[in-house]
């Protein structure tokens, strides 16, 4: 028992360090859950909401969203953080975090979460231990990760090199004093000064994205920041679908998608984040994640019901408005009375009409479990995963991207990823709207070097017997008046179904430089209040817009340095030639 012998000195250190009042191993059994939300109660951090198990939490008006320039990836090397992290010395972030958490845990208890990432029993299981003195993470880790006596039972029996190390502490809550630090080379991740979602949920985007993709690179597979569904088309074929988009850009509500044409039918696996591994004859996808984090404002009856009743029970809500009947209430919900009062997502008594901001937070979240999603898939739990078809990449862009277009091949694909753009959201601190260039989703998540991330995913073709197929979408373009062109939400389900019509091989392709577009009579889009002409120009390629696009994509690159993979480069330059 090495294993548990050296995480036990691990833990020992931290106590010595930290002194903390009291230590709980945190295995969450219905007896420790009744006494730590009993506490939360009496303590103020957690208020039962009506319903079944409705919780709300309140976070610190200045803890509501992932802070990017506060996260460093603690690399050895300052080059394997690479041109698009920031990167700190590992010995000054030790130094300057061992400061900060001495003593930090007096006259607090520390939980000890061990936790499991991806269903038990398989090559994607991984092990962590989130050593934690919020009761509120605590919370929130036993929804979205697998925690329980047998995560315990085999935790202790793996490798301890493997079992990922994770602090937090929720310190004074200072933005200026806060810091969520990751260790590749040692697999720990050192977080102070935030009690708020990625940032103190260390399972998440800390392990399962951040050191979660350099464990990937060094063995040969990909930890994505993407959806997984599952499509059953009419003749009864099941296909898969991975998809990256960046934060609060409908990953959840494309997850969630329920199809309204006959025959077809979507199930969900996961809805942030996609482990893929080469397999017999494919590329074989797990969500590592047990628990939906998703952004509550704009989820309606319209946009996602699945995830609207998925919210009716066993789930834990922050910052969201409450209304005086004790309901959850965020904007997009169904429209209250504007003289009806409500508690807004920091407790205020305000009324609904009052114009004096947003009543819920904009990136106001709900957690809950996958297994209260009516439409997950019989798969979630497959410890070999799902072999995935196609692969999207989107992004909110107001110009140029077409609805849908598929990659030549894999090169062309991953030029796709590399070169996705969005404008930004409130998922992240910092101005919202702005085009900002987001490869694959992964721009706050890759845990190394972005060029060299590039060229891992270039030699996929070396290890994936059959790739999936590559496709760009957009749901986003704008009129010129800056309304949206495309209805998105249920309407999506036609682009989804020719991206499955693409991948059984039934329908054919207008091919242009920039990748294959469907042919318009391909697209049945019944029952989508759209135009011709905007069908028209959601569905072609814009020359000159394209060629202001590549020499954006090539200036980017240029930014990233020397060593974006040459194959894109190439391809680009090859893409600009073709357009002239
Ligand atoms: C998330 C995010 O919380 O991407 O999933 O910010
Ligand atoms: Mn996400």
């Amino acid at each position: 028992m090495l294993g548990v012998e050296l995480l036990d000195r691990w833990l020992q250190e931290i106590i010595t360090h930290c002194q903390p009042d009291n230590t709980e191993v945190f295995i969450a059994s219905p007896e420790q859950l009744l006494i730590l939300k009993t506490r939360m109660i009496e303590d103020g951090l957690l208020e039962p909401l009506s319903g079944n198990e409705r919780w709300l939490h309140r976070s610190d008006s200045t803890d509501v969203a992932r802070m990017e320039h506060r996260t460093f990836i603690c690399s050895l090397h300052e080059r394997d953080a690479g041109p698009t992290n920031h990167w700190l010395d590992p010995q000054v972030a030790r130094e300057t975090l061992n400061g900060l958490f001495a003593g930090s845990f007096v006259g607090r208890t520390m939980y000890v979460i061990p936790y499991a990432m991806a269903p038990l029993g398989g090559v994607f299981t991984q092990f962590g231990i989130e050593v934690t003195d919020s009761p509120y993470v605590a919370l929130s880790m036993s929804m979205m990760t697998r925690v329980g006596p047998d995560v315990l039972d085999a935790l202790i029996s793996a490798d301890p090199l493997d079992v990922v190390r994770g602090m937090h502490c929720t310190g004074e809550l200072d933005p200026y004093n806060r810091w969520v630090c990751h260790f590749p080379e040692t697999r720990e991740i050192w977080s102070f000064g935030s009690n708020y979602g990625g940032n103190a949920l260390l399972g998440k985007k800390c392990h399962s994205l951040r050191l979660a993709s350099v464990m990937a690179r060094d063995t040969g597979w990909l930890a994505e920041h993407m959806l997984i569904i599952e499509l059953t088309t009419p003749a009864g074929e099941r296909q898969h679908i991975a998809a990256a988009f960046p934060s609060a850009c409908g990953k959840t509500n494309l997850a969630m998608l329920q199809s309204s044409l006959d025959g077809w039918d979507i199930r969900v696996l996961g809805d942030d984040i996609a482990w893929m591994r080469p397999g017999k004859d494919g590329l074989y996808a797990v969500n590592p994640e047990y628990g939906f984090f998703g952004v509550a404002p704009g989820t309606s009856e319209k946009t996602n019901p699945v995830a609207l009743s998925m919210t009716e029970r066993d789930t834990v809500f922050t910052n969201v408005a409450v209304t005086s009947d004790g309901n959850p209430w965020w904007e997009g919900m169904k429209p209250l009375d504007v003289d009806t009062s409500v508690l807004d997502w920091q407790g205020r008594s305000r009324t609904v009409g009052d114009c004096a901001g947003p009543l819920a937070h904009p990136n106001s979240r709900f957690t809950s479990p996958l297994t209260n999603c009516a439409t997950l898939s019989d798969s979630w739990n497959n410890p070999e995963g799902v072999r995935i078809d196609a692969i999207l990449f989107g992004g909110r862009r107001p110009t140029t991207i077409p609805l849908v277009m598929e990659a030549q091949d894999w090169t062309q694909g991953v030029l796709y990823g590399a070169s996705m753009a969005s404008q930004t959201t409130a998922a992240a601190t910092g101005a919202v709207g702005v085009l900002r260039r987001d490869p694959m989703a992964m721009l706050p998540f890759c845990g190394y070097n972005i060029c060299d991330y590039f060229g891992h995913w270039l030699t996929m073709t070396e290890c994936v017997p059959v790739l999936p197929k590559v496709f760009s979408v957009n749901w986003f373009r704008q009129d010129e008046s800056g309304k949206y062109i495309w209805p998105g939400f249920g309407a999506n389900i036609h682009a989804i179904k020719w991206i499955s019509e693409r991948v059984s091989g039934s329908v054919d392709v207008e091919t242009t430089p920039v990748g294959n577009l469907p042919i318009r009579s391909d697209l049945t889009l019944k029952d989508v209040d759209i135009s011709e002409a905007a069908i028209e120009l959601l569905t072609s390629v814009d020359k000159a817009a394209w060629m202001i696009e590549v020499d954006a994509i090539a200036a980017y690159f240029t930014s990233l340095g020397e060593t974006v993979p040459i194959e894109l480069r190439d391809r680009l330059d090859s893409i600009k030639a073709a357009l002239r």
